[in-house]
């Protein structure tokens, strides 16, 4: 039986991943609606797959007899003026997730459910292996000399979010 505490966050955890899959998905939309293929795809790529992240934490609480409460979630932000704003605003989303995830993964081994320990390990790597992605996708933006202007560099880092490997 999970502690109170744990379950508490795990649903938490649930929401917000939930949240994220919205925040990726607006992404997406905004890049759409500038033309920028690429990155809409890449963006809604990456909102599937904070859908799986909430299914995985959804599953373990079943598993554990936690009923999942489903929240009402904020509107994710929907106005930018550039490519450059919105993949710093992705940058920026995943750090407060991996506080999150810290937290969580703390919380646990302090209260000695090694259990969820064990479990929210997987997010921990998750964590890292987004943080590094955004990290690249920032360095290949300073690289070009991108600023999220219209222009050669636009084209380059449309194209380059579609075949980046996530
Ligand atoms: Fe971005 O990995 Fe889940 O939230």
């Amino acid at each position: 039986m999970l502690k109170p505490e744990i379950a508490t966050l795990l649903n938490k955890q649930v929401n917000a991943e939930y949240y994220a899959s919205s925040v990726y998905l607006q992404l997406s939309a905004w890049c759409e609606n500038a033309g920028l293929e690429g990155a809409a795809l890449f963006f809604r790529g990456h909102s599937m797959e904070e859908r799986t992240h909430m299914d995985k934490i959804f599953d373990y609480m079943s598993e554990c007899s936690i009923p999942v409460k489903i929240g009402s979630i904020e509107e994710p932000p929907s106005e930018f003026d550039t490519l450059m704003d919105v993949i710093q605003a992705a940058y920026q989303h995943e750090l407060k997730v991996t506080e999150m995830i810290n937290h969580l993964a703390k919380t646990a081994f302090e209260l000695q459910d090694y259990t969820t320990f064990n479990f929210i390990e997987w997010f921990i790597a998750e964590q890292h292996e987004e943080e590094v992605l955004f990290g690249k996708i920032i360095s290949k933006a300073e690289m070009l000399g991108f600023n999220g202007q219209p222009g050669q560099q636009l084209h380059i880092m449309d194209n380059y979010l579609r075949f980046i490997k996530d």
